[in-house]
């Protein structure tokens, strides 16, 4: 196993220990809709923001309990935007991770319930002492948090993928509902790392602008995974968004110039990390995973 699968493998063991600790079943009538929180929480995935975020807060030598936290509750939110984004109302999907979607096991309003509540909690965890015992760190995490996942950030970013103006985006139009929709959260995982470790001005700057490299290129990626991939290689439906009219990053640039554009974004994002060095290594192939990845 390369070192960046290893280390990708013990984020996610970390990760979902934590998030089991965190949301425990409960055997009272509202019982169901914690067993729907922990089956969309503990149901697979990459965990790359969990990942960017203790992999930042190492940078800074943060204690690794605290970034796990961070991990934990940045991964509630991810997993709120994935259960609401399947339901009906939004993308309409059956399959997530390989796994049938919370409102196909459930029904709609607890997979509603279940997103509402994992998002909820999320702030909850940070706001908690064991997260950082300085106030002012958490207080920053949990604006920070709040403006990535909010109007301004994933929410925006869904609101205009959803809008009929959606397909006659331009280059520049998908640029910005991509940085939106997915790019904000990313960049908060990298910058999460920043806060827990009082990181200078100048390193949080690397991280915004490696983050921002790496949260478009992700995104191509996942255009052109939509485009190239198998349902048994993504655990999700493929060929949807072409399918739906949806002006896409391959759609705009074509297969060949999209893949160059997320490996000229990948080189950059490499650069911003030039500040941190040889400890900067395991960010360095992050990115190389993000252009590579199958799923
Ligand atoms: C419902 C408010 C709200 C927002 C939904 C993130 C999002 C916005 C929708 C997800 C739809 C989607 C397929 C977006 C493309 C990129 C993306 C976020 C993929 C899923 O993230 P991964 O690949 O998933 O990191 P895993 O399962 O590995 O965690």
């Amino acid at each position: 196993m390369s070192d960046i699968s290893l280390a990708l493998t013990n984020c996610a063991r970390a990760v979902e220990e934590k998030l089991d600790e965190l949301l425990p079943t409960v055997h009272t009538p509202e019982g169901e809709v914690v067993d729907a929180m922990r089956y969309s929480a503990l149901g697979g995935g990459k965990r790359l923001r969990p990942f960017l975020v203790t992999e930042t807060a190492k940078l800074f030598d943060v204690e690794k309990t605290y970034a796990v936290q961070v991990a934990a509750a940045l991964e509630m939110v991810h997993c709120y935007s994935l259960v609401h984004d399947d339901l009906p109302a939004m993308d309409d999907s059956d399959l997530r991770r390989g796994q049938v979607t919370v409102h196909k096991k459930w029904d709609d309003a607890t997979a509603i319930l279940a997103g509402d509540g994992l998002l909820t909690e999320a702030f909850a965890v940070i706001a908690d002492p064991m997260t950082h015992p300085d106030m002012a760190i958490r207080l920053k995490l949990i604006s920070g948090l709040a403006a990535a996942a909010g109007a301004k950030g994933m929410v925006g970013g869904q609101m205009i993928d959803l809008s009929p103006s959606r397909a006659n985006l331009d280059l520049e139009g998908i640029t910005r509902l991509q940085a939106l929709k997915t790019g904000a959260l990313i960049r908060y995982a990298c910058e999460a790392g920043a806060i827990l470790g009082n990181a200078k001005a100048e390193e949080h700057r690397a991280l915004s602008l490696y983050a921002e490299d790496i949260g478009l290129a992700f995104q191509i990626v996942d255009d052109l995974l939509d485009h190239e991939a198998t349902p048994e290689e993504t655990g999700k439906p493929t060929g949807v968004d072409s399918d739906a009219g949806k002006a896409t990053f391959v759609g705009q640039l074509g297969l060949e110039n999209a893949r160059k554009k997320a490996h000229e974004l990948i080189d950059s994002a490499k650069s911003r990390l030039d500040i941190f060095a040889g400890k900067a290594q395991l960010l360095r192939d992050t990115a190389t995973f993000i252009v590579e990845r199958r799923s």
